[in-house]
C-alpha cells in the first residue's frame, strides 16, 4: 500500500543465527523485531529463548560431557592419591538435571536482558509469512502483523522421528533427553550420527547402559577411519553397538519398560527392553510451519531446506542463516558469523561474505574427535592418492600413564598435498580435549599451514597438541605409527 514498512528487519527465529544478526544489525542502527517460539516435543518438553544450542544442543551436552569426564577422573584421581570410596561413586540423575537446566536458564535471562539492552524487540510468537513483506504471529497479548524492509529466517530444525510404531509415542530425542524428569536407565540411540554417539557417550560415562543403533556406518559425514577408531573407544568404554540395523517397533509393556524390535540387514528380528529410547536421525528444517509459499522462498529437496547464495534466499529481500541452510555445517559458530556478517552487508556497508570451507567441529564422543578440513577419503577423491601425503600417529597422554588409562585410540593424521608447498588440507586428532586442540589449527589453516610450517613449529611440552607438530610418518612409508618409547 506504499506505506514505509515498520521495521528495517524482522528476524524469524531466536536461536544461534537470528540473535547474532538481529543484535549487529540493532547495534547499526536499524530497528528490529525477533520472533522466537519453541512447540512442544510430544512428550510436552520446553524451553525458553535462545534457540537450539543453549536450550537442547551445545550447552547443555556440553555440560553432561564434562559430567561423564568428571567421572572418569574421580577413578583416575585415585591413581594419583586421592582417597576415595569407589563404592560410593555414582551419578544423581536428578542433581545433573537441575544443575543443567538452572544454567540454561540463566542464559535465557541473560539473553533476553541483553536484546533490552540492545534495543531488538523480542517476540515470544511463532511467525509466518502472510505476503512477501509481511509476517503475522499471534501472541498472548493478540495478534501481530510486522512489516519490514528485510527478513531473515532463522528458525533452525527440530530432531526427526522414524515412522514405525510406538516411536512418537514413546521415544525421545534429544530435545527431552537433558531435561528428563526420570533418570534414562538402559538406553537405546538410534543413529549414528554426531549426536547419536555424543548421546550415547555422555549416558555410558554417568553410568547407563548405552546401545547406539546404527543404519550403515557410524559418522557418515566424517573421516570413516577416525570413526571407526572412536566406534573402538567408545566400545572399550562400554558402549554397545548394533550394526546395520533398524528399528521396527516400541512397545510399552505393563512394568513401563519399552520393548523394541529391530532388524538386521538380514532381515532376521531382534528385540530387547529398554527404559529409554532416543532416536537421533537426523533434523528437519522448520520451513514448511513458515508458509513460505506466501513469500515465494523456494526450499530444496526432501530436507526442505532453503538455498541461499551469500544467504540470500530467491526473493532479495528475504535472507537466511543458521540450520535451514542447504548443505550447510550445522554448527553454532557457523549460524553466528554468517548472521554477523550478513548484518554488516545489510546495514553497515559492510562486503565481506561468510566462508563455509575449513570449519573446524568436535564430536565429543567422549574421548574426543576434532577435525578441520578435508577427511582422507575425500582429498584422495578429489586430488588422486599420488597427490596426497597422509601423516600420522598414535600417541601417549603424559597423564594418562598414572592411571593407566588406555592409549589404543590417541590417533591424529595430517593430510596434505604431496606437491609444491605442502598444502595442509585436513587435520584429525581423536584424544582428550580435541576441541581446544584444533581451533588454533583451523586458524592455521586458513593462514594457508603446510607441513613445513607445521614441523617447525615448536611444540608446548607436554600437551597432546604438541603431537601435531611431532608428526612425520607417512601413510605410505608403511612404518609402524606407534610411539617408539
Ligand atoms: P536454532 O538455534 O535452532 O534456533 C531457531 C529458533 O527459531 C528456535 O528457538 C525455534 O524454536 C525458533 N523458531 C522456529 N520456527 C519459528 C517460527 N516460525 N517463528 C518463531 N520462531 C521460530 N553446534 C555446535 O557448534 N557445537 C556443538 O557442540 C553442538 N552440539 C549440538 C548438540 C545437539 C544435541 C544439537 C541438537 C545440536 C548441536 N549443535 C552444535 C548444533 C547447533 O545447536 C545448531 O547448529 C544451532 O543452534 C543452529 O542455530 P540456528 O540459529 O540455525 O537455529
Ligand atoms: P546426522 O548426522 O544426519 O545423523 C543421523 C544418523 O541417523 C545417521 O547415523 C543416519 O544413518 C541415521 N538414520 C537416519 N535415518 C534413520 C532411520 N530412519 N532409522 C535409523 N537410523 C537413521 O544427524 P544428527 O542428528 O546426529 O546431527 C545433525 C546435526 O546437528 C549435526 O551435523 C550436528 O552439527 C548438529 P545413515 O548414515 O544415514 O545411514
Amino acid at each position: 500500500n506504499g506505506e514505509a514498512p515498520e521495521y528495517d528487519l524482522v528476524v524469524l527465529g531466536g536461536g544461534s543465527g537470528g540473535l547474532a544478526a538481529a543484535k549487529e544489525a540493532s547495534g547499526l542502527g536499524a530497528k528490529v523485531a525477533v520472533l522466537d517460539f519453541v512447540k512442544p516435543t510430544p512428550i510436552g518438553t520446553k524451553w525458553g529463548l535462545g534457540g537450539t544450542c543453549v536450550n537442547v544442543g551445545c550447552i547443555p551436552k556440553k555440560l553432561m560431557h564434562q559430567a561423564a569426564l568428571l567421572g572418569e577422573a574421580i577413578h583416575d584421581a585415585q591413581a594419583y592419591g586421592w582417597q576415595l570410596e569407589p563404592q560410593a561413586i555414582k551419578n544423581d540423575w536428578a542433581s545433573l538435571r537441575q544443575a543443567v537446566q538452572n544454567h540454561i536458564k540463566s542464559v535465557n535471562w541473560v539473553t533476553r536482558v541483553e536484546l533490552r539492552d540492545k534495543k531488538v524487540e523480542y517476540i515470544n510468537g511463532h511467525g509466518i509469512f502472510k505476503d512477501p513483506r509481511t509476517v503475522h504471529t499471534v501472541i498472548k497479548q493478540g495478534e501481530r502483523t510486522l512489516t519490514a524492509k528485510y527478513f531473515i529466517i532463522a528458525v533452525g530444525g527440530r530432531p526427526r522421528y522414524p515412522n514405525i510404531p510406538g516411536a512418537v509415542e514413546y521415544g525421545i530425542t534429544s530435545d527431552d533427553i537433558f531435561s528428563l524428569e526420570k533418570e534414562p536407565g538402559k538406553t537405546l540411540v538410534v543413529g549414528a550420527g554426531y549426536i547419536g554417539l555424543e548421546c550415547a557417550g555422555f549416558l555410558n560415562g554417568l553410568g547407563y547402559d548405552a546401545t547406539v543403533m546404527v543404519r550403515s556406518v557410524v559418522l557418515r559425514e566424517f573421516d570413516q577411519q577416525m570413526a571407526q577408531i572412536i566406534t573402538a573407544s567408545m566400545q572399550e568404554k562400554g558402549v554397545k553397538f548394533l550394526f546395520k540395523c533398524l528399528p521396527q517397533s516400541i512397545e510399552k509393556l505393563p512394568d513401563d519398560k519399552l520393548l523394541v524390535k529391530w532388524k538386521n540387514a538380514c532381515g532376521e528380528e531382534f528385540s530387547d527392553t529398554f527404559d529409554t529410547v532416543l532416536f537421533a536421525i537426523g533434523r528437519k528444517a522448520l520451513t514448511r510451519e513458515l508458509h513460505l509459499d506466501k513469500a515465494g522462498v523456494q526450499v530444496v529437496g526432501e530436507g526442505e531446506k532453503i538455498d541461499v547464495s551469500d544467504e540470500q534466499t530467491n526473493v532479495p529481500h528475504i535472507f537466511a542463516v543458521g540450520d535451514v541452510l542447504h548443505k550447510k555445517p550445522e554448527l553454532t559458530p557457523v549460524a553466528i558469523h554468517a548472521g554477523k556478517l550478513l548484518a554488516r552487508r545489510l546495514f553497515g556497508g559492510a562486503t565481506d561474505t561468510m566462508d563455509y570451507q575449513n570449519v573446524a567441529t568436535t564430536v565429543f564422543s567422549p574421548l574426543e574427535y576434532g577435525c578441520v578440513g578435508l577427511s582422507e577419503e575425500i582429498a584422495l577423491n578429489k586430488y588422486g592418492p599420488d597427490e596426497i601425503e597422509v601423516y600420522h600417529a598414535y600417541y601417549k597422554p603424559t597423564e594418562f600413564f598414572v592411571p593407566q588409562r588406555s592409549i589404543a585410540h590417541c590417533y591424529l593424521k595430517v593430510i596434505a598435498l604431496r606437491n609444491g608447498d605442502q598444502k595442509v588440507l585436513g587435520l584429525h586428532f581423536i584424544g582428550p580435549h580435541a576441541g581446544e586442540v584444533i581451533q588454533g589449527f583451523a586458524a592455521a589453516i586458513k593462514c594457508h599451514l603446510t607441513v613445513p610450517a607445521l614441523m617447525s613449529t615448536v611444540g608446548i611440552h607436554p600437551t597432546v597438541a604438541e603431537e601435531f607438530t611431532r608428526i612425520n610418518i607417512t601413510k605410505r612409508s608403511g612404518k609402524d605409527p606407534n610411539p617408539q618409547s
